[in-house]
């Protein structure tokens, strides 16, 4: 970590990446200037809130905002770095959205000065930086952007410097993990190493904006590829008798073999979609990372028939039952263990189609959050166990690893009760 020469960051976007990445910079006491469309965001913020849960991150906001060195508006204002952190999703047809990254380059345009840097965080398809340069370009025309040949006069220093961060562990990453930054040319790397030394202690990495915004895709392609191959391992398993889990731990005794888990398919708003940014731009070249999506993508489908096939088994043993008195209970609803996330989330998703089509009385656990808008009843662990026929565990929260039932009817996604 070093002293910066930057005086004023501005952080454009105030979620999951933004709202810690602008109370880091804080802590370096660099006075920041958070940005967000979201006026109950930038409110909260203000208070020395926070409108997200990330373990530790109400303390530092609350420590920034309280010391001064962070304030959140709703209007863009001239800063010597802008460091974009919005939301890039998919649309309908697997295509990535840049509709957010388009309106924050054009919202900082008219405050943006010679000699200021813009960093692209946001998970981006290859290009993205580029073409923020050229939409500053437009906006701006008499602030000269730089090329990729660094030919030319540039006024402002552009780079790629993807977010790399695990949800749950966010603030202790944005210190440790190293950075990948890819400028637009050499000047704009520097520039954003400089940016980034004020409060990250691994090491800051320079390459292109190409490579770097193709390294953050591939990292995440990376896992979704082996959760496949751990889910197409689990659905084989299930045909032969054999027990997965067992099956991938003995697998990974072999020293250059290291499998991951498989589950009830792949939630979360980065690994289910980051990997279509590839497909979408090279759609003829990218096929196992097409196929690993389509994978992980098709597995809440076969647990959901999984658990269709043991009601059916339970019936069959309980002749007297009719179906809409079995209880079937969902263990877990969130994207993955030990948090309260739901984007995107399998387990969500197969819940709610099992209250859909099953036709039984089904209800939820789920540790992490109180309230749910979803149309089925929410219980307490013990509540679940008493009452249920049927098990599905969809999610390895640490509540449910501390027990093993003993009844005969579960759908174990996990390889926890199993
Ligand atoms: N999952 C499995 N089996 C496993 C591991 C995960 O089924 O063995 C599932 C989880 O249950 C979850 C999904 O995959 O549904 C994604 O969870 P995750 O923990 O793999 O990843 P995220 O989405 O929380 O965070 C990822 C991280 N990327 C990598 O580890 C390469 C994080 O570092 C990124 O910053 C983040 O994506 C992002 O923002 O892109």
């Amino acid at each position: 970590m070093q002293e910066t020469s930057f005086k004023t960051v501005s952080v454009i976007g105030l979620g999951y990446i933004g709202l810690p990445t602008a109370a880091m910079f804080a802590s370096r006491k660099v006075n920041v200037i958070g940005v967000d469309v979201n006026q109950h965001a930038v409110d909260t913020i203000n208070e020395g809130h926070v409108h997200i849960v990330e373990p530790d991150l109400d303390m530092l906001v609350g420590a920034a905002v309280t010391a001064g060195y962070l304030r959140a508006t709703t209007t863009p204002e001239p800063a010597d770095a802008f460091l974009i952190a919005v939301p890039t999703p998919l649309k309908g047809d697997h295509e990535p959205d840049l509709s957010y990254i388009e309106a924050a380059t054009k919202a900082i345009a008219p405050v943006l000065k010679k000699g200021d840097l813009v960093v692209l965080e946001s998970t981006s398809p290859v290009g993205a930086t580029e073409q923020v340069a050229e939409w500053i370009s437009e906006e701006s025309p008499d602030l000269a952007v730089p090329s990729r040949d660094s030919k030319g006069r540039s006024d402002l220093y552009i780079a790629h410097c993807p977010e790399r961060v695990l949800p749950g562990q966010v603030v202790r990453e944005l210190v440790e993990n190293d950075r990948v930054i890819g400028g637009i040319n050499q000047e704009s790397s520097q520039k954003a190493v400089e940016l980034y030394q004020a409060f990250v202690k691994g090491d800051c990495i320079i390459t292109n904006a190409r490579t770097a915004e193709m390294a953050k895709l591939t990292e995440n392609s990376y896992r979704d590829v082996n959760i496949a191959f751990a889910n197409e391992l689990s659905v084989i398993c299930d045909e032969l008798d054999i027990n997965v889990s067992d099956l991938i731990s003995l697998s990974n005794r072999h020293p250059r073999v290291n499998i991951l888990q498989p589950g009830p398919g792949v939630g979360g708003h980065c690994i289910a979609v980051d990997p279509w940014f590839i497909v979408s731009k090279t759609p003829e070249k990218a096929k196992l990372i097409r196929q690993a999506r389509e994978t992980n993508n098709s597995k809440p489908g076969w647990v959901i028939n999984k658990v269709r096939k043991k009601v059916e088994q339970f019936l069959a043993e309980y002749p007297n039952k009719k179906r809409e008195e079995v209880t079937v209970a969902c263990f877990g609803l969130a994207f993955k263990p030990d948090i309260d996330d739901l984007r995107e989330s399998p387990a969500l998703h197969i819940t709610q189609e099992l209250v859909n089509t099953l036709g039984c009385k089904v209800i939820a656990v789920e540790p992490n959050i109180k309230i749910i808008k979803e149309d089925f009843e929410l219980v307490n662990l013990d509540a679940a166990f008493t009452t249920a026929d049927i098990y599905v565990l969809l999610v390895d929260h640490y509540q449910f690893k501390r027990f093993k039932p003993s009844v005969a009817h579960i759908v174990d996604t996990k390889g926890i009760w199993l």
